[in-house]
């Protein structure tokens, strides 16, 4: 049983995902003063001696190879989910309905269907959820939040958003679970496309409401996955298809009026993780850059940009961690996430992204997949 201050955390994934969010989970007290102490109490995979030794390596004090007897145990109260989007929504509802309080890794699941369940499912559920979108909690990203918000930018008119990576671009790179429909939903567009619909729409404060997109899948088959099934998989002789898009390019109307461009691709060579925002507005302008994160760039004024570090103390999320001037990286942002989901357990609040935060995200994605296959055709969103 917990007491008074600590909640149990049982994770299900061991893989990058699990990896980033066990991080997260074992520093977020040693440098946020937090309501809640959380206690890593289980690691879920399914085959043992791998979750065993992944739990040993990672902080986690037991195993279960079975997710449901995971979510039923008395000592788990957050249920933290790192799998693939096949089994999000069936993860989170089983959760939910067992009082749970639930983090779910990003796109919330893999089709509109299973977002709307999950959303019903938290509606009518005690426990808090939230969506895994990392960037949200990038301390420039909150920045330029903060920025639009006090209407330093004026009228929002374009929004730029990209994310590239080259990850991929190898076409003996095996046929993984990213790159599978029935697994990842999407390809491109729904693992990194959906960070940048997120990024656009948090940033603004305006929802993507039409789109006319592109999408390619440039090599239609590759070696099927040996080993590993993650980002350092390796292949065999054997060759399977790729059912997933390998970039995705749409344009679309935010509710506020501003025009948007979208690109999201895994074939950027010499790009490893460039998740870009440029946004446009009648007073100024700001420039974002992931391989550049503690940098935002802003214009006001009618004069150049100019570049602010981000990394002092009244920055968002910077003051809890090194003296003035001494950065982040990609973990904190995971650190930054758990902390707000607990102040949201323990305040009461309504942690954001909410599921149907996530939810207004996959009908962007769905819609992008109706206007490509209908020729470009500009779709809308709740259509
Ligand atoms: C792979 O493209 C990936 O790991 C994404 O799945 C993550 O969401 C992103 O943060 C980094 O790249």
């Amino acid at each position: 049983m917990s007491d008074r201050t600590s909640i149990g955390v049982g994770m299900i994934g061991y893989a990058f995902m699990g990896r980033v969010h066990s991080q997260a989970w074992r520093s977020v007290g040693a440098f946020f003063d937090l309501p809640l102490a959380p206690r890593m109490a289980v690691l879920a995979g399914r085959s043992k001696e791998r979750t065993e030794t992944a739990a040993a390596q990672l902080g986690w004090a037991g195993i279960e190879t079975d997710w449901r007897e995971l979510v039923k145990r008395d000592d788990v109260q957050i249920v933290d989910i790192c799998t693939p989007g096949d089994s999000h929504a069936e993860i989170a509802i089983a959760a939910l309905e067992a009082g749970k309080h639930v983090l779910c890794e990003k796109p919330l699941a893999n089709t509109v269907a299973e977002a709307e369940a999950m959303v019903a499912a938290a509606a009518a559920a005690p426990g808090k959820s939230m969506v895994a979108f990392n960037y949200r909690r990038v301390p420039a990203v909150a920045l330029a939040r903060r920025f639009v918000e006090e209407g330093r930018l004026g009228e929002i008119r374009h929004v730029r958003a990209q994310y590239l990576q080259d990850w991929i671009v190898d076409p003996d790179f095996p046929l993984v679970w990213r790159l599978q429909k029935d697994k990842a939903g999407a390809g491109a567009l729904g693992d990194i496309g959906s960070h940048i619909v997120d990024a656009a729409q948090f940033i603004t404060g305006q929802q993507v409401v039409g789109v006319s997109a592109l999408t390619e899948t440039f090599i239609k088959e590759r070696p099927l996955a040996a080993e590993s099934a993650g980002l350092g998989a390796t292949g065999t002789a054997e060759k399977g298809t790729v059912t997933v898009d390998d970039a995705a390019l749409f344009i679309g109307r935010l509710s506020g009026g501003a025009v948007a461009s979208f690109e999201a691709t895994r074939f950027a060579s010499g790009r490893k993780n460039a998740m870009r925002i440029e946004i446009n507005g009648s007073l100024g302008s700001l420039s974002f850059d992931f391989e550049s994160m503690n940098e935002l760039w802003l214009s006001q004024g009618g004069g150049g940009f100019e570049r602010i570090l981000v990394t002092e103390p009244d920055h968002p999320y910077v003051g809890a961690w090194w003296p003035p001037g001494h950065g982040l990286g990609y973990e904190h942002t995971f650190t930054h996430e758990v902390k707000d989901f607990l102040e949201a357990i323990a305040t009461g609040a309504d942690p954001t992204p909410s599921f149907a935060d996530g939810l207004r995200v996959q009908k962007v994605l769905a819609a992008v997949e109706r206007s490509a296959a209908d020729g470009s055709r500009y779709t809308n969103v709740e259509d």
